[in-house]
């Protein structure tokens, strides 16, 4: 009975832009049983990029962002007519089973695939505050980047929690020194897909074609689907020219 589904008519606010973030469920548990390379690990990287990758061609929004296990996804419209439940439902199921299906890819042992979820969230936003959010998100990811290399670094001499401890305690200026003087690294020279996340979204490219019956080379204008290792730091400049939005 209808009456009963209470949460069902629950809609997003009547906001400019609306974000879906969906984040792994436990996958530190999930990367570490998988044993996949740490901080880092590229097949992980390009799962998560496949994962975006195929969102875009359904949902087409304006723009993913992904770092370490989430993704934010930058509607263009909004689907569901606006419906909360569907969003967040239809978002993390689809996430998870297209997860899912690139994790089959490199794990030969189908017996021990481990099952994923995600988790979904809704973020309403204005023009004038999407630069703000994805610049919140992308520090995150620049922090993360910092405390995983000097998380793996400690963990060769020391237990977790001791690492845990003394990550606590490091400034931001020690943990460059630790890195540099111990392993060789400058933290700011690591991979931008590292220090800043990958996007992925639509730019339109000219193309050119061969036009048998003319005889003639035709050149149009196609979106293709960019993927960006080497985002820069974002900016209000980013949004405005890539997606008209400021
Ligand atoms: N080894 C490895 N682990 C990764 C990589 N990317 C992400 N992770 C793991 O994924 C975790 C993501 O962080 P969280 O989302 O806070 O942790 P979680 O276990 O998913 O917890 P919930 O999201 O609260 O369920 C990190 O702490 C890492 O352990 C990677 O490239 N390599
Ligand atoms: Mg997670």
């Amino acid at each position: 009975m209808k009456k009963y589904e209470i949460y069902s008519k629950i809609v997003v606010p009547p906001s400019n832009r609306l974000i879906l973030r969906l984040d792994g469920r436990g996958f530190h548990k999930l990367t570490s049983n998988l044993d996949l390379d740490k901080p880092y690990d590229e097949h992980f990287r390009d799962i998560m990029v496949n994962t975006a990758k195929q969102l875009l061609i359904e949902f087409q929004p304006y723009f993913i962002y992904t770092f370490s296990d989430e993704l934010n996804i930058l509607l263009k419209e909004i689907p569901f007519n606006g419906r909360i439940e569907k969003l967040n439902s239809v978002f993390a199921s689809y996430t998870s089973s297209v997860f899912q299906k690139e994790l089959l890819k490199i794990i030969s042992d189908s017996d021990n695939l481990p099952i994923v979820s995600f988790d979904s969230r809704i973020i309403p936003l204005t023009n004038e505050t999407v630069y703000e959010y994805f610049k919140g998100r992308q520090d995150e990811a620049w922090r993360n980047c910092i405390n995983g290399h000097v998380y793996w670094l400690l963990r060769e001499s020391m237990a977790a929690n001791e690492a845990n401890n003394m990550l606590k305690g490091l400034k931001s200026s020690d943990m460059h020194e630790l890195m540099f003087n111990k392993k060789n690294v400058n933290l700011s020279k690591l991979p931008n897909w590292q220090k800043r996340g990958v996007g992925v979204y639509k730019v339109l490219t000219e193309t050119e074609e061969y036009d048998s019956k003319k005889q003639v080379k035709i050149t149009s204008l196609r979106q293709k689907i960019k993927i960006n290792y080497d985002l820069p730091i974002f900016d209000v400049k980013f949004f405005k020219n890539k997606f008209n939005i400021f």
